[in-house]
């Protein structure tokens, strides 16, 4: 017989598709979709949670054409398993992580030309700083998402504690 706590998250995961986030969210809530998304100031870092299932969106604006934006995100704790994905100016697609689980290496991330992803590792196997470089062919708004995921068999949802600082070169 399993303990009352696993039944009700087995009977979660069977009625909604997915495990009910068992942490606490951060204080940007909510900022689930463009209309929401948290405005950032180059140079000017924020800390948050991503949780497994709810997407944190940010929004830059790029005054000029011409120079690259830079997304710095930094491992501060919990499961580091986050897809990437950047848009703008509007809805054109410039970057898109399409692993679903936490193996990022299996599957290639689609990229606009020039745009880049750089991982940087320490002693562990997960990067401990991610950096996209997106170069700005028009000048608008500029939104990036970070969707924790999960792996097959993540009995409790994943969580990220992550330090996202965009800047302008
Ligand atoms: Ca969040
Ligand atoms: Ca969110």
């Amino acid at each position: 017989m399993l303990p009352p706590r696993l039944l009700l998250l087995a009977a979660t995961i069977l009625l909604t598709g997915c495990p009910r986030s068992a942490r606490p969210d951060d204080a940007l809530e909510p900022n689930d979709d463009p209309a929401q998304a948290t405005p950032l100031t180059p140079g000017q870092p924020v800390e948050a949670r991503a949780n497994q299932g709810n997407p944190d969106v940010f929004a830059v604006e790029v005054p000029a054409a011409g120079g690259t934006l830079v997304f710095l995100a930094e491992d501060r704790g919990l499961e580091n398993c986050p897809a990437f994905t950047v848009t703008g100016p509007g809805p054109q697609a410039l970057f898109e992580d399409v692993h679903s689980f936490c193996n990022r290496v299996a599957e290639e991330p689609r990229k606009a030309p020039g745009v880049e992803l750089h991982m940087r590792f320490g002693a562990g196997s997960d990067a401990e700083a991610y950096e996209l470089r997106i170069p700005t062919t028009q000048p608008g708004r500029y939104l990036l998402t970070i969707l924790e995921q999960g792996r097959v068999d993540n009995a409790a949802p994943f969580s990220w504690d992550y330090r996202l600082t965009a800047r302008l070169e």
